[in-house]
């Protein structure tokens, strides 16, 4: 029995009055393709299969360290961005899967929070941890770098923050964490650039060695922000040099918008799938 926000009726209806319309353009598109030798029932079947998990913070203004512009009924905590992720998924039925993220997702029972999420129709896909941005009663500040920082003490508490995402996942059903932080530099000198990318290393294998059987670490790459001359892992080809050091549990998590204008991204895609990576 789920508690999705929209009601069964109310969907039916309103699919109920786009029903003939898009029947005729199914079944056109069904022709078109039929006369090309291609199986519109295969199609479907595949795309039927496929799922994304939404991420939580997709739920209203987004944004992360920039300025936010308030939109009236945006979710303010995880309870209300379930809801609105429960809503996307009644409307699509291909995002059953929520990918929630840490602290800003905090709550005090996780047990709880999987049976709200079971209730709405969603599960959890990977969490995320976040070591891009200080947090109200840190002891150690981010601002010199979190994983890759030169200070023991910082890099010891980013990967303890790590740990307890994975142990916030394994309560949530979550098979994954992602992991992207935004390590770098804005000066050249300023940091040992083979240094800093051991030091990141040396904490990745720290979380790596935390991830319970079947989990995946997902690392991801960013070229450039909040750092403006090097970023510790600026591109795929850091990405894939960590994840084959830790081992076949680390993955490279490709986002869309963190490469160089002209750069083939489906390419880059490719070859890591030719590699399971
Ligand atoms: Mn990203």
């Amino acid at each position: 029995m789920t508690t999705a926000p929209l009601s069964a009726d109310l969907i039916a209806d309103e699919n109920a009055r786009r029903q003939s319309a898009l029947k005729d353009e199914y079944d056109s598109l069904g022709r078109s393709l039929q006369r090309r030798a291609v199986d519109i029932d295969k199609i479907k079947r595949r795309v039927a299969a496929f799922s994304v998990a939404v991420p939580s913070w997709g739920a209203g203004r987004g944004g992360t360290r920039f300025a936010k512009f308030p939109i009236p009924g945006e979710p303010t905590n995880i309870h209300e961005k379930l809801e609105d992720c429960a809503v996307v998924q009644q409307l699509s039925r291909s995002t059953p899967r929520v990918s929630p993220h840490f602290p800003w997702d905090c709550v005090s029972d996780y047990v709880g929070l999987r049976e709200e999420a079971s209730a709405l129709g969603l599960g959890f896909d990977a969490v995320n941890s976040n070591t891009f941005q200080d947090q109200v009663g840190q002891k150690e500040s981010y601002r010199n770098g979190s994983l890759a920082a030169t200070d023991e003490a910082v890099r010891e508490q980013a990967i303890a923050h790590n740990i307890d995402c994975i142990e916030i996942g394994k309560k949530l059903g979550s098979t994954a964490i992602t992991v992207w932080i935004g390590d770098g530099t804005n000066l050249p000198g300023q940091q040992d650039l083979g240094a800093s990318l051991d030091r990141y290393l040396d904490s990745a294998a720290s979380i790596y060695a935390a991830l319970p059987e079947a989990w995946r670490m997902l690392l991801e790459h960013k070229m450039f922000e909040p750092a403006f001359y090097s970023t510790v892992v600026q591109d795929w080809g850091t990405s894939i040099l960590a994840a084959q050091q830790l081992g076949p549990k680390a993955r490279c998590l490709v986002d869309l918008g963190h490469h160089a204008p002209n750069v083939n991204i489906e390419q880059i895609v490719a070859r890591l799938h030719r590699f399971g990576l």
